[in-house]
């Protein structure tokens, strides 16, 4: 990305802040594993999607004037020599000023002294935090620590939802946002073929799980944008499945749910195929439901759409499928065959953090997932695509990745080693 993007995310996020306020954001930090090792270091998103910068222990310091003018300082971390032979080069002011388009600098060891010397003045009246949690129970971040630092020395603040215009901001995306998308689907396409590409039976769902990674590790350090759910037979039951223990038998569906990163933007999507590359009978008809609900989705699917009748509209296409193949009798019992959602924003995250809208707007990508589990059977998968939503329809950015039966089995068969004839 370019830093004029980065600098017109952070403007964007300025014209939304009142007049008299500061805002303040931190870029995350590390969090200890085990002994003397700590867990892979993942930046904050809203700190990267203002920023450009993934490193731990940055602060974003920005205050809008009572005249509307603002101004923005990047704190920095110290160089510290044998810290950065041990574990890295720390990131330096041009640098930063190259990758963010941010023009002032300074060390965030003097980050409290020049807080506390600009709000005493009394010159402020709200600060702006990135603090919403997921979930009450979510661990407190330095961000916590820090509000609870602004309540107990400077209660005059008032403090103002940062997290809520960046989640507005966020859910259109923006022109290289898609570009940067799009480059992420060809990624993951490329590791789902894969996959498929070395599908047979007896293959265990870590073999599949290395193929997918290899592939995407071929692409730089970016890898997978959220952990990969790779599973076969009886284990696609579980829908959030990360042990990739199992071995795929004869006739045995193959579900995958993956995504690749690029640029920070994520992807998400699934594809289900017979690992032996050859649908039943009873395969091909659920496939086909899947599909077709799915299909009648890209095809309805425009700005205005009600966001909260996505996932109706699509369960009730399905359940007409699923009653016509002799599946399904009453709507009553769709959740038997339909255990999840499938119309959720995809961005920064996986499960996007935005404001959800209240109608489908040009700019809003996010999940058509449709998945049919049919547990007697021994049969369950989904087909996710990643919907964007056009001036006057959509498009499906995951159209590209094997999708339909023929697709699928002639993509296996031509390009299969163990499989093919
Ligand atoms: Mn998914």
């Amino acid at each position: 990305m370019k830093k004029e993007y980065y600098s017109g995310n952070r403007q964007n996020f300025y014209k939304e802040m009142k007049n008299g306020s500061v805002a303040v954001f931190f870029s995350g930090d590390e969090v200890r594993k085990s002994g003397d090792e700590n867990y892979d270091y993942f930046g904050n998103r809203n700190f990267l999607y203002l920023t450009g910068i993934q490193e731990a222990g940055l602060i974003l310091l920005a205050v809008k004037e009572n005249d509307g003018e603002t101004k923005e300082t990047l704190y920095l971390r110290t160089p510290d020599f044998l810290q950065e032979r041990w574990c890295g080069k720390r990131i330096k002011a041009d640098q930063a000023a190259e990758i963010s388009g941010i023009g002032d600098f300074k060390y965030v060891t003097d980050f409290k002294e020049d807080f506390h010397w600009m709000v005493i003045m009394g010159k402020y009246q709200n600060i702006y935090l990135d603090a919403q949690k997921y979930d009450t129970q979510d661990i407190d971040q330095t961000v916590h620590h820090f509000r609870k630092y602004i309540r107990e020395n400077y209660s005059y603040l008032k403090e103002e939802n940062g997290t809520f215009i960046l989640r507005k901001l966020r859910t259109i995306k923006q022109p290289c946002e898609i570009e940067s998308m799009r480059r992420a689907e060809e990624i993951t396409g490329e590791g789902i073929r894969a996959m498929m590409k070395a599908s047979r039976p007896g293959m265990y769902e870590y073999q599949y799980k290395a193929e997918y990674d290899y592939v995407l590790g071929q692409y730089g350090t970016e890898g997978s944008g959220f952990p990969s759910i790779i599973s076969a037979g009886q284990n696609n039951f579980c829908i959030h499945y990360y042990e990739y223990s199992g071995q795929a038998k004869d006739g045995d569906m193959i579900l995958n749910d993956v995504g690749a990163r690029w640029n920070g933007l994520v992807t998400d999507v699934s594809r289900g195929w017979p690992c032996n590359g050859k649908f039943t009978e009873r395969q091909k008809a659920l496939y086909n439901c899947a599909l077709a609900t799915s299909d009648h989705m890209f095809e309805i699917l425009k700005p205005g759409f009600k966001m909260m009748e996505v996932d109706e509209t699509a369960r009730r296409y399905n359940f007409e499928r699923l009653k016509d193949i002799g599946v399904c009798d009453k709507y009553e019992d769709i959740g038997t065959y339909m255990w999840h959602g499938g119309a959720h924003h995809v961005g920064y995250d996986c499960h996007d953090m935005i404001a959800r809208p209240d109608v489908v707007k040009p700019g809003m990508v996010f999940c058509v997932d449709i998945g049919i589990y049919h547990e007697e059977w021994g049969i369950g998968f989904r087909v996710e695509d990643n919907c964007l939503i056009t001036e006057d329809g959509c498009e499906n950015l995951s159209r590209h990745i094997p999708r339909t039966i023929p697709e699928i089995e002639d993509y296996i068969l031509k390009n299969n080693i163990y499989l093919r004839k």
